[in-house]
């Protein structure tokens, strides 16, 4: 059978990735292209995103990918996570590097945003989970900074590669709505919140919803990459959360995780979900594919572990995830369990000892050895997720018989087991590349390819391996579920 090629760029938290995407009417075959680190740069006391080496990593990926083509790239499409942007002039140059947002400047910025648009109003218009690293207080912290003064366009990264591929400048829904500054109702930018901080209110690009050919490529990429100049460029649901939630299958009765850096834990639902009581657990409301909405909560996910693995690498103990499971299956059980969403845990100097420190602030046992310490971590995690299930099912009225697990994060068993335990529910883990298949299923409707996202996630089940956990130890669980929940910081 012909066989349809589409290439999505994946710019996630451990690595870049340029996937090429084969579609026969039935199901992908995935192939890796090329893979980058994607590691933000401190540069004068911030940390920035390295915009040139992703851009000419995927420049690079393009021109390999062109030498050995046999068949017509019929789209090109980026996915990033949320929250960070580019400005560009009037002549459409970059302004400055992009900060990445772990950077401190938002420290503080969100109590500052509320003396004038309070919590209640922001939540009624934009149904946006507070958090620091949210586009609007990004902006908030760049009051008077010169850049700001002689920006005409405001772009999410996604956007930004989009336009240095295609030449066209477009906000793409799913971005733009983890931005802050997205009516949830109407879904289009609200630039009055803006003016109401003293902020430039012009910088707002045209909004274009997941699946729109936002062009061909630039003569100046055609050239360098020597794929032709008619190769489309579509943008997918760029944000990468809502191109994995739109290559899940089955949310008719199961939440989803997509399990990363962060673990996003949600439900898709019809209309954003506004309540009192939804404010009051700090729910999101972003914009997904065919008018969804992902009623979710961002926790800080494998991103403890992540920076924990890191510390002890630069200590000289080289440890595989393996090992470092293994290390966690060893450790005793439920000794002592941390907030992974605390603020503490956003950027720390040193994670482990930012773990140690929350366990003794909350008379807990510290987490001594590398297993316990990633004991501490999966088993808090687990029961985090255990919460936000029960706030969902209370905020939507559903019951969700099943939790999916998607993306890299699915492939840790051990969290899997975990999650499958503290929910007492089974767990449907996979597919691992949840990202790249949402965003290439985006563009193969877009295309005609598929009739519709249904459609499409049948393909995607279809292509995919998936794993069931079944719980165990439920009893155990619910005993530490009531200790994490006594512990204070832990809510909402
Ligand atoms: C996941 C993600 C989340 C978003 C966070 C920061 O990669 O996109 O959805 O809240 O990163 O942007």
């Amino acid at each position: 059978p012909s066989r349809a090629d589409f290439i999505a760029v994946d710019l996630g938290a451990s690595s870049g990735r340029v996937l090429l995407g084969g579609f026969d009417g039935e199901r992908w075959a995935l192939r890796e292209l090329h893979r980058f680190p994607n590691e933000p740069v401190r540069l004068a006391g911030s940390l920035h995103w390295n915009v040139l080496t992703l851009w000419a990593e995927v420049q690079r990926a393009l021109a390999a990918y062109a030498r050995e083509r046999r068949a017509p790239v019929m789209g090109i499409g980026v996915d990033t996570w949320g929250v960070d942007f580019g400005l560009l002039d009037r002549r459409d140059h970059l302004l400055g590097v992009p900060y990445h947002y772990r950077d401190a400047r938002t420290d503080g910025q969100m109590e500052r945003v509320w003396t004038t648009l309070p919590k209640a109003t922001l939540y009624a218009r934009t149904g946006l989970q507070f958090m620091q690293i949210n586009t609007l207080y990004q902006l908030c912290s760049m009051r008077g900074d010169p850049q700001l003064e002689v920006a005409e366009t405001l772009l999410m990264m996604p956007d930004l590669f989009h336009f240095w591929l295609s030449g066209e400048k477009r906000g793409e829904y799913t971005v733009a709505s983890t931005s802050q500054l997205l009516d949830a109702r109407t879904r289009t930018w609200a630039p009055d919140l803006l003016s109401a901080l003293g902020l430039p209110s012009h910088l707002l690009p045209p909004l274009v919803p997941p699946g729109t050919v936002l062009g061909t490529l630039r003569a100046s990429v055609a050239a360098e990459t020597r794929l032709p100049a008619a190769t489309p460029v579509i943008a997918p649901a760029a944000h990468d959360t809502a191109s994995a939630v739109a290559a899940t299958a089955g949310l008719d009765e199961g939440a989803f995780i997509s399990s990363g850096t962060w673990s996003l834990v949600g439900a898709e639902v019809p209309e954003p979900v506004l309540s009192a009581r939804a404010l009051e657990r700090d729910f999101t409301n972003e914009g997904g594919v065919g008018g969804t909405i992902r009623l979710l909560k961002n926790v800080a996910g494998l991103w403890l572990l992540e920076a924990c693995k890191r510390q002890w690498e630069r200590e000289g103990a080289a440890l595989s995830w393996p090992a470092l499971l293994e290390a966690a299956v060893a450790a005793p059980p439920f000794r002592s369990f941390v907030n992974p969403g605390a603020e503490t845990f956003l950027s720390p100097d040193g994670m482990p000892e930012a773990i140690r420190a929350f366990c003794r602030r909350s008379g807990q046992p510290e987490p001594g050895s590398v297993g316990e310490i990633v004991r501490c971590c999966l088993e808090s995690l687990a029961l985090k997720y255990r919460t936000v299930l029960d706030d969902l099912e209370a905020l939507t009225g559903r019951r969700f018989r099943v939790v999916r697990i998607v993306g890299g994060g699915s492939q840790n068993a051990l969290l899997n087991q975990f999650t499958a335990d503290a929910c007492a529910r089974p767990v449907v883990a996979g597919p691992v590349e949840a990202t790249a298949l949402g965003n290439l299923t985006v563009q193969a409707v877009a295309c005609g390819l598929l009739p519709d996202l249904e459609a499409g996630r049948k393909a995607v089940a279809a292509s995919a391996e998936l794993r069931t956990f079944e719980p165990k130890h439920t009893d155990a669980w619910e005993a530490a579920l009531a200790r994490f929940k006594s512990l204070s910081g832990t809510s909402p």
